[in-house]
C-alpha cells in the first residue's frame, strides 16, 4: 500500500497536490500538441522522436489524470481534514506508465542521437532489458514502501543495479552523439540532454525512499510535488529539448523546412 492513505490532509496540502497533478497533465496535452505541429520542420530520419514525445504525452496524460481521480475519491473533507474515504491511492500505477515511457524516451535518444544499425539493435535491445528490469523490480518492492522491510530494500537495490546499467548505455549513446555533432552548438546541446536526463531520473528513486526519509504528511506532499517535477522535466522538457536538436541537425544536413522554421525564428526573435 502507498504511504500516502496512511495521513489525513489540510484542505490546503490536498489541494497542492490536486493541483500539480493537474497542472502535469496540462503540459503534457501542450506538449502533445507542440511536438505533433514541429514534427514536420524535422527530417524524416529523426522524426519519429516527435511522434515518440506523442505517444510519451498520451500516456502520461492518462496517467496523470487518473491519479488526479484517484486522488481525489481516496480522501474526502470531514469539516476540518481531507481523511480517507477507504478507497486507495496508488503510485504504483506510475510504475506501470513508466513501462511504456522508459522505453520509448531512450528509443528517442538513440534516434537523435544518430545511432544506426547493429549498434542501435544492441543499444536498444540493453535499453528495455535495463529498463523494464529497473521498473518491475522497483515495483516489487513499493508494495513493502511503508514496512520498509526486506523486500522493500532488497528489491530496490536490485532495480538500482539495473538503473546504473542504463545510464551507462546511456553516457555512451551521449558520447558517440557528441563526437559525431557537426558543431560546437549541438555538442553543447548534448550535455544539456545528459544533464537533464542525469537530475530528472534520478529524482525517482529517492521518491521511492520518501516513506522511510519522511513518513509524513508533508513527506507526502513532497513526494508527489517531486514526482511531478520529474515527469516533467524527464518527458515534456526532454521531448522538447530532442525536437530542438532535432531540427538543427536536420537544417545542417540541409533539410530545408528545418532551414525555413530556424530562418522564421530568427527574424522573429530580431
Ligand atoms: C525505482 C526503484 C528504486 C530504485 C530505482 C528506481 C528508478 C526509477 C527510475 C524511473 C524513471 C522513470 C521515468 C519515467 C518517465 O516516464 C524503480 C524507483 C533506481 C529511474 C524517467
Amino acid at each position: 500500500m502507498s504511504f500516502e492513505n496512511e495521513f489525513a490532509f489540510t484542505a490546503t496540502q490536498f489541494e497542492i497536490v490536486l493541483g500539480v497533478f493537474t497542472l502535469t497533465a496540462a503540459v503534457f496535452a501542450a506538449v502533445l500538441v507542440y511536438s505533433l505541429a514541429t514534427a514536420g520542420s524535422i527530417a524524416p530520419r529523426y522524426r519519429l522522436t516527435s511522434y515518440l514525445t506523442g505517444v510519451v504525452m498520451v500516456s502520461a496524460f492518462i496517467e496523470l489524470g487518473l491519479l488526479a481521480l484517484r486522488w481525489n475519491g481516496a480522501f474526502a473533507w470531514n469539516g476540518s481534514l481531507y481523511e480517507s474515504t477507504g478507497e486507495l491511492f496508488s503510485n504504483g500505477f506510475r510504475y506501470m506508465n513508466w513501462s511504456i515511457d522508459v522505453p520509448v524516451l531512450l528509443t528517442q535518444l538513440l534516434i537523435v542521437a544518430g545511432i544506426t544499425g547493429a549498434a542501435f539493435r544492441k543499444r536498444w535491445a540493453a535499453f528495455v532489458i535495463a529498463g523494464l528490469g529497473m521498473i518491475w523490480t522497483g515495483y516489487i518492492g513499493q508494495f513493502d514502501e511503508i514496512e520498509g522491510g526486506a523486500a522493500f530494500w532488497g528489491w530496490g537495490a536490485v532495480s538500482t543495479v539495473f538503473y546504473f546499467w542504463l545510464l551507462y548505455v546511456a553516457y555512451l549513446t551521449l558520447r558517440d552523439a557528441k563526437a559525431s555533432a557537426p558543431n560546437e552548438a549541438i555538442k553543447k546541446l548534448f550535455n544539456y540532454v545528459w544533464i537533464l536526463f542525469l537530475v530528472s531520473w534520478t529524482i525517482y528513486p529517492l521518491a521511492y525512499l520518501m516513506p522511510q526519509i519522511s513518513a509524513t504528511v508533508e513527506g507526502v506532499v513532497a513526494r508527489n510535488l517531486i514526482y511531478s517535477f520529474a515527469d516533467i522535466a524527464s518527458k515534456a522538457v526532454y521531448g522538447i529539448l530532442l525536437a530542438v536538436i532535432a531540427q538543427k541537425l536536420s537544417a545542417l544536413r540541409g533539410y530545408q523546412p528545418a532551414i525555413e522554421a530556424e530562418e522564421a525564428f530568427v527574424e522573429e526573435a530580431s
